[in-house]
């Protein structure tokens, strides 16, 4: 039974996802038990492979790049993410299932099939979505700055992936908060922290995340 907080990060590449999931969490940190995790996984043997075919050093066709997400995602649900949340952990999760259905939907791949094969039934929902929504060429201006170039940054890719990304979004039923990417970091940060904490308060009443305070009358025990 999920006691946690889950909470995900969705957007374009260059929308400045990374740096908000990285500054909520500590941010969080201080004041909770909350882990920070991202999809692709990084060092296991899913995530190790989809890298090199996202650089572009091996090629796989796209159904099996679908497959390879899902895999990936599967194995994150049940070996971390799930077991953080039955402890009652926020967990922070920088892309999670929707970009499985934005990018992999943006490569014409049938959507009832990467629900069917991400386990859609089955799988944690998140509590709290972020989605940072960008113009494209601004986006694809802070993309041309970094070193690697991935299989995705093109124009007319990154406009299908956020247009579906926005379909996707509205017959959800968890509580969705979208992000003008376009805002200052300062703005961003402050405006997810105020919803983060509002969120938490408002659901767990029984203060299982929250860390004790040092001046806690628990504390002070002698
Ligand atoms: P990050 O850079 O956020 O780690 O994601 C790597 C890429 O993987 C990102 N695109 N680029 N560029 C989005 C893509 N991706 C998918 O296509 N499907 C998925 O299910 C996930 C989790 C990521």
């Amino acid at each position: 039974m999920k006691k946690g907080c889950f909470i995900v990060f969705e957007g374009i590449e260059g929308s400045g996802k990374t740096t908000l999931t990285q500054e909520l969490y500590l941010i969080l940190k201080k004041k909770m038990d909350v882990k920070l995790t991202q999809e692709p996984t990084r060092n296991t043997p899913t995530g190790d492979l989809i890298q090199k075919i996202l650089t572009k050093k091996k090629k796989v066709p796209q159904k099996t790049l679908a497959l390879l997400f899902a895999a990936d995602r599967l194995a994150h649900v049940e070996n971390e993410l799930l077991p953080w949340l039955n402890e009652g952990k926020v967990v922070i999760c920088d892309r999670y299932l929707f970009s499985s259905l934005a990018y992999q939907g943006a490569m014409e791949i049938d959507l009832c099939w990467l629900l069917q094969i991400n386990d859609y039934e089955v799988i944690p929902k998140p509590d709290l979505l972020f989605f940072i929504e960008i113009p494209v060429d601004i986006a694809l201006n802070r993309i041309d700055k970094r070193p690697s170039k991935t299989l995705f940054d093109s124009f007319d890719f990154l406009n299908k992936v956020q247009k579906i990304y926005k379909e996707i979004l509205i017959g959800e039923k968890f509580q969705i908060e979208k992000l003008d990417g376009t805002k200052s970091v300062d703005f961003l940060i402050e405006k997810i922290t105020q919803i983060t904490s509002e969120f938490i308060k408002r659901h767990n009443s029984d203060n299982l995340l929250t860390k004790k305070s040092s001046n806690s009358p628990e504390h002070n025990k002698t």
